[in-house]
């Protein structure tokens, strides 16, 4: 999979891409995410990237002009399965919208900053627009490193265990259940016998009830999703 990431502040992405498990996906050359600075597509001498909104009102709007021709210029050397806006008011992100996203092959990601985008980059290019919950991030950077993430991590390879991203929190609407590692005992603190047992079958129900409870007490709204 390719990401092109458009960013008035690429510094941002940079740490989140080189680390962990994005790290690992890129060197596996299962992923390749490039970011671009909106600003080297600023025709003006001064690299101007945003102005005064048409109408009036406080914050300043990123211009139509720049972002559309490194819209552009990746345009014409490959065709995006979605052109993604990062926006408070989007879509909110979910674990189907990752699965789905997951299987594509070249996506492009636009993060916004100051008040947002001209409206006619959102008519004209944008497929997709997608928040990552109800709260206002002062640009979408840091959003776009969570959708990587969110979606770099299902693709087949990507992690060790081929199976874990399966088991997660939401990919079956259950949050997952309590987990342990050595010591057996710390000071008392003891890991539940059971875990310690070696019988699968028992570990698996009892692994599957905690999963309900801790969905019930924490998140009932997701025991009611589809
Ligand atoms: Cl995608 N962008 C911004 N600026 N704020 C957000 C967001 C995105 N998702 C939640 N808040």
């Amino acid at each position: 999979m390719r990401i092109d990431i458009l960013s008035a502040v690429p510094e941002l992405l940079e740490s989140p891409m080189q680390h962990s498990i994005m790290k690992r996906a890129q060197e596996k050359g299962l992923l390749e995410v490039f970011v671009h600075n909106i600003r080297d597509y600023s025709l003006s001498k001064q690299k101007q990237i945003d102005d005064y909104q048409y109408g009036g009102g406080a914050g300043m709007v990123m211009m139509v002009e720049p972002l559309a021709r490194c819209i552009e210029h990746l345009q014409s050397a490959r065709t995006y399965d979605e052109i993604i806006y990062m926006t408070p008011d989007g879509k909110r992100l979910d674990q189907s919208e990752a699965n789905f996203l997951s299987m594509k092959s070249n996506l492009m990601m636009i993060c916004g900053h100051y008040k947002g985008i001209d409206e006619r980059i959102r008519e004209h290019f944008v497929t997709k627009e997608i928040s990552i919950g109800d709260y206002v991030l002062s640009g979408g950077e840091l959003a776009a490193a969570v959708l990587v993430d969110s979606i770099g991590r299902l693709i087949p390879g990507v992690l060790n265990d081929g199976t874990s991203a399966l088991f997660d929190s939401f990919q079956d609407n259950l949050l997952a259940p309590p987990i342990y590692t050595r010591p057996a005992d710390y000071k008392g603190w003891k890991v539940p016998e059971l875990l310690l047992s070696g019988n699968t079958k028992l570990i698996e129900e009892w692994r599957h009830e905690q999963s309900l409870k801790r969905t019930e007490d924490r998140r009932p709204d997701l025991l009611d999703k589809d």
